[in-house]
């Protein structure tokens, strides 16, 4: 019975490592979690019946232990070395010189390059296979132990996938937290009123000096390594690359991107690559890392003090610089929210010219104390709007003035509302408002809306401003005189936007109920509207709770839906685009199939793929029987990521969500006897 458990035990702990590093370290898990909670459930008890068989690397004991009184200092008997930067080609060029002088070759150099994380350095010990200990950096030669901490982190094996592991083995890497999860960390810290952090860097550092390890555990954190430090008992390869492949072997996580590169052209090709990925990365780098490829070479090299003569970082522009708010303007969006925006003494950051910065809301600007006047840190990372992360207070000028909501829109003088417990304020005027009128004609033109064709932004205003449409409707009632009178725009041109217009009279219903732009209702949800209601007759008489059976629809959403059709108004607008001659087909359900690994999924779908559009992967996976939303939530079960995927990836990756590939998506629904458009 005992020998039995035991045996059941280390079966359990091997299965469960293969499959943490299926699913934490290559994103490809192949059991559902509901198996993998089960097997932990069973190696659990089991545990729980035999505690003096718990090892500190068994799967269960990630989180554990309590609260520390503070770290223990780590003394590195290979010190963690730090890199020397290049800023531009010139320094890359002057580096280049110095070392193949050194090496005395004129033979082109291979390097590895890497894209350099902006986390937190740290250095993991195995013994025998096991983890022992996590170090932070410190000075390089001693830091603290953050183990507790870091073995929350389910990329950092707590085993090595090796039959026969060396006695030790060292390795380097960066702690980081990926954007999307920085952003949730910051929106539910701003949401209690709690502190926020001001970058993932700081967030990822702050993380790991929580004294209680189940804080930590809550941060979604990452790991990825690139170097070695002590070793006993193991052949390392020749070379940096293929060190890492080693590596990544042995069960660690290896940045994707690493690739070899041929002599300072390689690089600088590298460098500008990265450079045009980076805003599409799910966390910040703030440069490339070149580095002398063979081991050999790299000794020759040598170092001056601690950086290392054989690698250098190249930067890339700051995420983060000084400004100064010149002034706040508040800008009243499409449902009246009012946003106050920051105007900025013009800076460049993270590689474009930032003049403009969102506060979010009158609390953001409270717990920034932030003024008119004030010196700020702008930050602008991926494709989130700048924010103004903080104040440099010692810079403050003697007249900065304190920002104020106001009382009154400013577009049309409405009063200015904010209702108990909501965080933004909105202008009361509604469609009264031009603003709001201009962002819902804007959303309607919009390409995923009615997709009308040179209808931009600046004409929709011109439009409201002379009088000539009021609302979406008016469009329709456009003539070719009104367009042509319209300064710099010729015949041509107003023929053009009169055909749009015509043209996006043919549409779909899920287009329709979009562009309606009722609130929270985006494109997945406009479209899972008209696929479970099938006509707009029956979305607009469905009372909340036929709304609530909609998948993703909840309470906030039904009520919004259901005020918009309550509204007069809105239903004089809506019966006048119907008269115009807006239509769409009947919406087809195609039979889902009977079996197929999709059936009753909850799929998210994100990036672009090459072999088919969204639609069609979508309307394929309906079929296949799966339910496709449009946010990743907990509630996910897949994500299918073609190329470029941005902060959907990165969120299913935070939350240790499965994400399939395209060419292994294609082959499943081909499996399920599905057959692709155009085959
Ligand atoms: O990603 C990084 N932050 C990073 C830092 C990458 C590297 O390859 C490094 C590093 C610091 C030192 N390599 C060394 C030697």
């Amino acid at each position: 019975m005992s020998s039995d458990d035991k045996a059941r035990i280390e079966t359990l702990r091997a299965e469960l490592h293969e499959h943490n590093y299926r699913y934490y370290v290559l994103d490809d898990p192949s059991i559902p979690d509901a198996e993998y909670d089960r097997l932990m459930a069973e190696l659990r008890a089991l545990e729980a019946r035999h505690p003096e068989w718990v090892t500190p690397d068994s799967p269960t004991q990630r989180v554990g232990g309590a609260p520390l009184e503070g770290f223990a200092t780590v003394e590195h008997r290979i010190p963690m070395l730090s890199l020397d930067n290049a800023f531009d080609e010139a320094d890359v060029n002057a580096w280049y010189k110095r070392i193949t002088d050194r090496l005395q070759t004129r033979d082109p150099l291979i390097f590895a390059c890497e894209p350099k994380l902006d986390g937190m350095a740290i250095s993991l010990r195995y013994e025998n296979g096991a983890f022992v200990r996590a170090a932070t950096r410190g000075d390089g030669t001693t830091g603290e132990d953050i183990t507790s901490n870091v073995r929350t982190i389910h990329a950092v094996p707590l085993r090595l996938r090796s039959d026969r592991p060396p006695a030790v083995l060292e390795v380097r890497g960066e702690i980081i937290m990926p954007r999307a999860a920085f952003e949730a960390l910051n929106e539910r810290a701003r949401a209690r009123g709690e502190k926020v952090f001001v970058n993932p860097r700081n967030a990822a550092a702050g993380s790991l000096r929580q004294l209680d390890p189940r804080v930590a555990a809550e941060r979604k954190l990452d790991v990825y390594v690139y170097a070695l430090g002590e070793v006993e008992g193991w052949t390392v390869p020749d070379t940096h690359f293929d060190t890492l492949q080693a590596l990544g072997e042995l069960g660690f996580r290896i940045n994707p991107h690493i690739r070899r590169e041929e002599g300072v052209q390689g690089c600088l090709d590298y460098y500008r690559e990265m450079g045009e990925l980076r805003d599409q990365l799910p966390y910040d780098i703030d440069g490339v890392v070149y580095k002398v490829d063979r081991f050999d070479l790299q000794q020759k090299l040598g170092f001056v003090s601690r950086a290392p003569r054989w690698a250098i970082a190249h930067k890339f522009p700051a995420q983060e610089e000084l400004t100064v708010l010149e002034d706040v303007d508040f800008q009243v969006g499409r449902t009246g929210k009012i946003t106050p925006v920051a105007r900025l003494r013009p800076v460049f950051v993270g590689g474009v010219t930032v003049s403009n910065a969102t506060l979010h809301n009158m609390d953001e600007i409270r717990r920034l104390d932030v003024r008119i006047g004030d010196t700020v840190i702008v930050r602008r990372a991926g494709d989130v709007i700048p924010q103004v992360v903080s104040v440099v207070k010692e810079r403050r000028p003697a007249d900065a003035r304190i920002i104020r909501m106001p009382e009154h829109c400013p577009e049309c003088g409405s009063d200015i509302i904010q209702l108990e417990g909501e965080a933004d304020a909105r202008c009361s005027g509604g469609l009264f408002c031009p603003a709001q009128r201009k962002e819902a004609i804007k959303h309607f033109a919009s390409r995923k809306a009615m997709d009308i064709e040179g209808l931009g932004d600046k004409l929709i205003e011109t439009l409201v401003d002379k009088g000539l449409v009021e609302t979406a409707a008016d469009l329709y009632a456009l003539k070719f005189e009104q367009l042509v009178s319209l300064e710099r725009m010729g015949p041509k041109s107003a023929q053009n936007i009169l055909d749009a217009i015509v043209a996006s009279r043919e549409t779909t219903l899920p287009r329709f109920i979009y562009a309606l732009g009722i609130r929270e209702v985006g494109e997945a949800t406009a479209r899972a509207l008209a696929e479970h209601f099938r006509t707009l007759d029956a979305i607009e008489t469905a009372d909340r709770d036929a709304l609530m059976q909609v998948p993703d629809v909840g309470p906030v959403v039904a009520g919004h839906v259901e005020s918009f059709f309550r509204q007069p108004h809105n239903r004089e607008i809506l019966d006048k685009l119907l008269d115009a001659g807006i239509h769409w087909p009947d919406i087809e359900v195609a039979e889902p199939v009977a079996e197929s690994p999709f059936l009753g999924k909850t799929v998210v779908l994100t990036g672009s793929l090459s072999q088919l559009t969204r639609d069609q992967a979508r309307s394929l996976l309906q079929q296949a029987g799966a339910k496709v939303t449009g946010s990743v939530s907990a509630k996910t079960d897949l994500v299918v990521a073609g190329e470029k995927a941005g902060s959907k990836l990165a969120k299913a990756e935070q939350l240790g969500i499965p994400v399939m590939d395209e060419n292994t998506f294609i082959d499943q629904i081909r499996e399920a006897g599905l057959a692709l458009p155009g085959t």
